[in-house]
C-alpha cells in the first residue's frame, strides 16, 4: 500500500471545457475524500501558447507546454490526463501508455473501433491503469440506483429508456466547430452524449446484443468557427463549411438479458441545456433519474402498500448514499463538477492500491463498438447485431 499523501504528478493534455472540469476534480479532491495519493498538476498542454498559458495561470498548474510529446517524454509525471479533441486520443495515450503513464481520457475513447482497440493493447501491454471519464457513473444518484438493482428491487428489467437531450446548436449560426466534423469527432450527438446513455445502460442493466437506429443531420452548413469555452464558439459567416455529423440520433436496442432498450440523443431539444435521464421498468418496480434534478431519485415499487403506491423521491443525498456523505452536512447537495472529482478519487485510488478502476478503456472499446454498430444501422437501415 502506498503511503499516505504520496504526491502523484499529473500532466494534462489540453485545456479548455474538460480541462478546466478535471483541474478543478484535481485542485478539490482533498477537499472531500482522503485518497491515498495527492495530485500535483505539473504541466497543462496545448498548442495555443496565449490561451494554454492564461489556463495554467487560472487552474493553478505549474507550467504549461506547447508541445503534448514534451509532457509525456518528462520523468516527472506519472499520470496523463487526455481532454482534447477526439481524434487525438489515440496517438496521445499510445505514447503515453509507451512512455509507462498511467491514462485517463475523456469520452468517446477514439474514432473508431480499430483505434479504441489499440489504445487498449497499448495500456495493457506496457501495464498501466487507465480510465474513461464516463462521470455520470458517478453521480450519487446514479451509484444509489446500481445498488437497489443489484439487490433485485427491480426484479428482471423490461425496459431501458434514455434521452440525452441538449440545445447549443439549434441556432444556424452556431459555427462548424470540432464537435460537428467527423474527421476531428468521429461523431456527433451520438459519440459525444449519446456515448454517456450508452454507457450508463452497461453499468446499469448490462450488454447489449442488437441495435437499430437512424440519424439526421438537421443543418447542413455552418460558418467556419471555434470554441471558446465551454459550449461557447465564434464564427465567420462569410466562410461556410459541411457539417459531417448526426445533430440527433435515436436507437432501439437489445440487451442480452432481455430487455428492450430505446435511446435517443440530440442537440436540437430546444430548452434542454443538459438533460441526460433514464428509466427502468423491472417487475418489481422502477427507478428513474435526471441530471436537471441529479440528487434525486425517483423510484416506484410494486410490492408499496395498496393505495400507496407510485413513484416516490429518494434524496441521494444522506451518509450512507455513495460519495455523498463527503459532502457539507447541510444536504450534501452536489453539482456537475463533483462527478468529475469521484470518478478521479477512483482513478487514483486504483494507482495506489494496485488495481483497475472502472469505466476503463475496456468499458471504451464495447462504447465505441456500440458507437460504431450504430452509425452502420442507421446507414444500411438495418439491425445489426453486437458479436
Ligand atoms: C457537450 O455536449 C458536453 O460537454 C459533453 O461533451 C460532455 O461529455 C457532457 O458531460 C456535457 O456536454
Amino acid at each position: 500500500m502506498v503511503e499516505r499523501n504520496k504526491s502523484i504528478r499529473i500532466g494534462m493534455i489540453g485545456y479548455q471545457f474538460m480541462g478546466k472540469a478535471h483541474s478543478h476534480a484535481y485542485r478539490d479532491l482533498p477537499f472531500y475524500f482522503d485518497n491515498p495519493l495527492k495530485p500535483e498538476l505539473k504541466v497543462i498542454a496545448g498548442r495555443n501558447e496565449s490561451a494554454v498559458k492564461e489556463a495554467q495561470e487560472k487552474f493553478g498548474w505549474e507550467s504549461y507546454e506547447t508541445d503534448w510529446l514534451k509532457v509525456i517524454e518528462r520523468d516527472d509525471i506519472d499520470v496523463i490526463d487526455i481532454v482534447t479533441p477526439n481524434h487525438t486520443h489515440a496517438e496521445i495515450a499510445i505514447a503515453a501508455a509507451e512512455a509507462g503513464k498511467h491514462i485517463i481520457t475523456e469520452k468517446p475513447l477514439a474514432l473508431t473501433v480499430d483505434e479504441a482497440q489499440k489504445m487498449l493493447e497499448a495500456v495493457k501491454k506496457n501495464n498501466v491503469k487507465h480510465m474513461i471519464c464516463h462521470n455520470y457513473r458517478f453521480v450519487p444518484a446514479v451509484q444509489f440506483a446500481k445498488k437497489l438493482i443489484e439487490e433485485g428491487k427491480i426484479g428482471r428489467v423490461f425496459h431501458y429508456r434514455a434521452n440525452y437531450l441538449q440545445d447549443f446548436i439549434i441556432d444556424p449560426n452556431f459555427p462548424l466547430v470540432w464537435r460537428l466534423k467527423k474527421e476531428v469527432s468521429g461523431s456527433g450527438a451520438l459519440g459525444d452524449i449519446g456515448a454517456h446513455s450508452l454507457d450508463l445502460a452497461r453499468f446499469l442493466i448490462g450488454e447489449f446484443s442488437e441495435v437499430t437506429a437512424t440519424m439526421e443531420t438537421f443543418i447542413k452548413q455552418r460558418p467556419i468557427g471555434e470554441m471558446t469555452g465551454g459550449l461557447s464558439a465564434k464564427g465567420d459567416s462569410s466562410k461556410m463549411g459541411e457539417v459531417t455529423v448526426d445533430d440527433a440520433v435515436a436507437v432501439i436496442a437489445r440487451f442480452e438479458n432481455g430487455a428492450l432498450g430505446t435511446f435517443e440523443a440530440t442537440r436540437f431539444a430546444g430548452g434542454n441545456r443538459n438533460k441526460n435521464k433514464f428509466e427502468i421498468n423491472g417487475k418489481k418496480g422502477s427507478i428513474r433519474w435526471d441530471m436537471e434534478n441529479m440528487n434525486n431519485l425517483e423510484v416506484y415499487f410494486a410490492d408499496d402498500a395498496e393505495g400507496e403506491q407510485g413513484f416516490r423521491l429518494i434524496n441521494c443525498t444522506e451518509e450512507t448514499h455513495p460519495y455523498a456523505g463527503a459532502y457539507w452536512p447541510a444536504g450534501h447537495i452536489i453539482g456537475y463538477e463533483h462527478t468529475f472529482i469521484h470518478l478521479i478519487d477512483e482513478f487514483l485510488r486504483g494507482i495506489a492500491g494496485d488495481y483497475q478502476p472502472a469505466p476503463n478503456f475496456e468499458d471504451g472499446v464495447k462504447n465505441q463498438i456500440l458507437l460504431e454498430a450504430i452509425e452502420k444501422s442507421a446507414e444500411e437501415r438495418r439491425w445489426i447485431k453486437l458479436d
